[in-house]
């Protein structure tokens, strides 16, 4: 087992991840820059350092700078958490060479992940559904207009380095496609330095399901239920929960077993999730694979009973996969509180936080970082807490959230809770009749 972790993120994550390592009995680094000095995760941390200033590339995005920490500290493993350098596969082969423990895959599974049409085209070859479309990259517009023929608009163009929403183009009809095409390609050179793109069947109105899996080094792999991640707004996360309303013991099954031989065609090891998209007639198709632990693996802790960043050092010091099912009890809800106004678009709203009180009692858990007095820097993502509830089926869990979420005070800045309260309220969310569409159109103008 470890010694010494080294946690290259901050805020939730970092404070989650020392939690875990502190009851594994493993000691914790933090790294931080100027504008987290004072954060809880420094404090919490065995030992901490100062990488540098504000901006994510000065400190949190910078490798050398963590690789001193490492060097410096003596730790013996790295976790990542998300964002920043969660899902760099450069950063875990600089790992590899240091001879410290990267706590995720292999740079290699996160490199054929990283690129969308490998994934797609590894997946296909192993079995697993995946959304019709191109065989591969998109060349010309003429290529492009036979596939877009052949599969039948309307059709989407992705950007084989993009993934999570961005760089998406949807053509309803031929004569739209030339124009997408160029800028699609246009817009992906420029954010991903790459233009490649490629064209799929637009699945509509389609729920986002994934599961979360583990795989541990010698070929074991299971999975742990899925999570509905179908609330989204932009392609940010506002809400999860576990088990999804739409899936039953039939289709967890199928999912089930589908991101378990995609875990086995690459060989994969630690925790990570398969993403599904899941049309109105239950057919699913691969979409991606995330290679990390996400925000959202709490509901999953909730209704499995298991601490997944233990499960995640487990499996990176070695451990063995003994348990081969798992079955979820009960149901979690999660709420993402963001530092962010509704009704203004969800605009940050960074600042002091001078009053912070969260909801407690049982089955409701919070996991932040923020505590009164707390001032949320302007450099790093909205998110401020997760507020999570348990409870023993959907209806009650709803019923908590609205309790807890009456409770939670937050003064200084605006946030997400408002939103969070009316959902609660709403009744097609009740119904748990929604997909990915159900944000077009709920009303924000009262919040
Ligand atoms: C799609 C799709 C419909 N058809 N692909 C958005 C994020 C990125 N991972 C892929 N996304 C989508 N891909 C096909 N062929 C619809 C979306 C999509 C979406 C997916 C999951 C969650 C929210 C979404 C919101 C808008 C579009």
């Amino acid at each position: 087992m470890f010694r010494k972790i080294l946690i290259a993120n901050r805020g939730e994550i970092a404070l989650r991840v020392i939690r875990t390592a502190k009851e594994m009995g493993i000691k914790t680094v933090a790294v931080h820059s100027t504008a987290d000095t004072d954060s809880l995760f420094v404090r919490f941390a065995d030992e901490s350092v100062c990488i540098g200033g504000p901006r994510s590339n000065e400190s949190y995005l910078d490798m050398q700078r963590i690789m001193a920490a490492v060097e410096i500290t003596n730790a013996d493993a790295i976790h990542p958490g998300y964002g920043f350098l969660a899902e760099n596969a450069e950063f875990a082969e600089i790992c590899a060479e240091y001879g410290v423990k990267f706590i995720g895959p292999t740079a290699e599974m996160i490199r054929g992940m990283g690129d969308k049409i490998t994934a797609k085209t590894t997946m296909k070859k192993a079995g697993v559904p995946v959304i019709p479309g191109s065989e591969g990259l998109i060349k010309d517009l003429g290529k492009a207009k036979k596939d877009a023929a052949r599969i039948g608009y309307p059709v989407i163009l992705k950007a084989t380095a993009g993934g999570g929403g961005k760089g998406m183009r949807l053509v309803w009809e031929e004569k739209g496609l030339e124009d997408a095409f160029n800028k699609a390609a246009q817009e992906a050179e420029a954010s991903f330095g790459n233009p490649g793109v490629y064209l799929e069947k637009f699945i509509e109105e389609p729920r986002h399901i994934e599961i979360q899996v583990i795989a541990d080094q010698y070929g074991h792999a299971a999975h742990l239920s899925e999570r509905d991640c179908s609330i989204q707004r932009r392609h940010q996360k506002l809400v999860e929960e576990a088990p999804s309303p739409f899936v039953d013991d039939k289709l967890r099954k199928k999912m089930g077993a589908a991101a378990i031989k995609a875990c086995k065609a690459i060989g994969y090891e630690s925790v990570g999730t398969i993403e599904f998209l899941v049309d109105k007639h239950k057919n699913f198709y691969f979409m991606e694979m995330n290679t990390r632990i996400q925000v959202e693996h709490t509901v999953t802790e909730e209704v499995m009973d298991l601490d997944l960043i233990r499960a995640q050092i487990n499996m990176a010091a070695g451990e063995k996969l003994e348990q081969d099912a798992w079955f979820p009890h009960g149901h979690s809800i999660e709420c993402r509180i963001n530092a962010e106004d509704p009704a203004k678009g969800f605009a940050p709203h960074p600042g002091r936080v001078s009053q912070f009180h969260t909801p407690k009692g049982h089955g409701v858990r919070v996991d932040t970082h923020v505590s009164a007095g707390y001032s949320i820097p302007p450099y790093y993502d909205s998110m401020i807490a997760k507020l999570i509830v348990r409870a023993k089926d959907r209806p009650s869990a709803i019923a908590k959230m609205r309790r807890a979420l009456d409770e939670f005070i937050v003064e200084g800045v605006k946030t997400t809770v408002p939103f969070h309260r009316k959902l609660m309220d709403d009744e097609r969310f009740n119904e748990g009749n929604f997909d990915t569409s159900f944000m077009n159109d709920f009303d924000l103008s009262d919040l």
